[in-house]
């Protein structure tokens, strides 16, 4: 049981990312080390949460409003430099992409260069962070492709599959870092007493049918009446029950492992709904996918889904086959 525990601490993030990709090639390690500069943020930006209700200028507003139109916390942008900084001097990655920055972030001059864009949402559900609820950070992890010289990043609007990894970080009651490179969905614990990412678990199976939906019902007068004959079917049938926690990344951990669907629908103010592509929706429909779920905008799956701009939205149904199916059923029906 000791030797098994202690094999366990050792299996570190780079080392199974290793194995994962059962290479030691320099593009191995270089994913290797990214996946390394993903933990060490999430490390950073999981010491300010913890310590957020004690200092000074953590918490509340910046002031500013973000490309979403949405007031930037201080968290957002903490958590989006520290991205910066951990990445900057990396020479891992050629651009930033995030939802805290209008433009592309193209790495300075003077810093060395990689392959890499890494696409990511710094603090998801950033609206919990003032009253001490989970939030998580989302990453998307695409290769160069041609030389963008124009800076405008036409080749990152490109499907969902072009991406060669993906995953979040949950900062809740533990800080737990989920990610597949495309041979399976795998989970770490933060070991604050050693600070490392600990494995948790292998090859997690998203269960085929969960009990939960998750949806912001206060949108229900805004989505067309397919979307509302499927909630109605919810509050009829026995067996459902609602979960939402106002970030997608809790929620969806939620379905990870005891199934159900998380869905954003469409309104009739946002027809592409809220949560972005490239950084929010792409990654987590990532993951689903290698855990054997489905990911759908309603009408095709979300990794075939091609952006018509950086930060393009995208409506999402996302977590169990079963339950993104039944989802798919009710806007299949015949519309009188
Ligand atoms: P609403 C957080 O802002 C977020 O992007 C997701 O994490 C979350 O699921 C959703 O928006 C919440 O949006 O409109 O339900 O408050």
């Amino acid at each position: 049981e000791e030797i098994l525990a202690l094999d366990r601490d050792c299996t570190t993030l780079s080392r199974h990312v290793l194995q994962q990709l059962q290479s030691f090639s320099a593009d191995a390690q270089d994913v290797s080390a990214l996946m390394n500069r993903i933990a060490l943020a999430g490390k950073l930006i999981a010491r300010r949460l913890s310590q957020a209700g004690l200092m000074a200028g953590a918490l509340g507003f910046t002031g500013e409003v973000n490309v979403q139109g949405e007031e930037v916390k201080q968290m957002d942008a903490y958590s989006n430099d520290v991205f910066i900084s951990v990445f900057k001097q990396s020479g891992l990655v050629c651009r930033l992409v995030s939802e805290e920055m209008d433009e592309i972030y193209h790495i300075p001059e003077n810093c060395p260069l990689g392959r890499y864009t890494l696409l990511y949402d710094p603090i998801d559900g950033s609206s919990n962070v003032d009253i001490n609820i989970n939030v998580g950070s989302v990453f998307a992890i695409r290769q160069q492709e041609g030389d963008d010289l124009d800076g405008s990043g036409q080749d990152l609007l490109q499907s969902g599959r072009k991406q060669i990894g993906a995953g979040y970080i949950l900062y809740g009651p533990s800080t737990m870092l989920i990610y597949s490179l495309g041979t399976g969905v795998h989970a770490f614990v933060l070991d604050p007493s050693l600070g490392e990412f600990v494995l948790a678990s292998e090859n997690i199976k998203i269960p085929k049918h969960g009990a939960v939906y998750s949806v912001n019902e206060g949108n229900f007068w805004q989505w067309d009446e397919p979307y509302r004959n499927y909630i109605r079917y919810m509050h009829r049938h026995e067996g459902y029950t609602a979960r939402y926690s106002g970030a997608m990344v809790g929620d969806l951990h939620r379905l990870l492992f005891q199934g159900g669907v998380f869905l954003y629908p469409g309104t009739q103010k946002n027809p592409e709904g809220k949560l972005r592509t490239l950084y929010e929706a792409a990654p987590m429909a990532y993951l689903v996918e290698q855990a054997g779920g489905l990911a759908s905008d309603g009408q095709q799956a979300i990794l075939d889904v091609i952006p018509d701009q950086i930060h393009a939205r995208t409506p999402v149904i996302i977590g169990s086959q079963a339950d993104v199916e039944l989802v798919q059923s009710f806007l299949s029906e015949p519309q009188e």
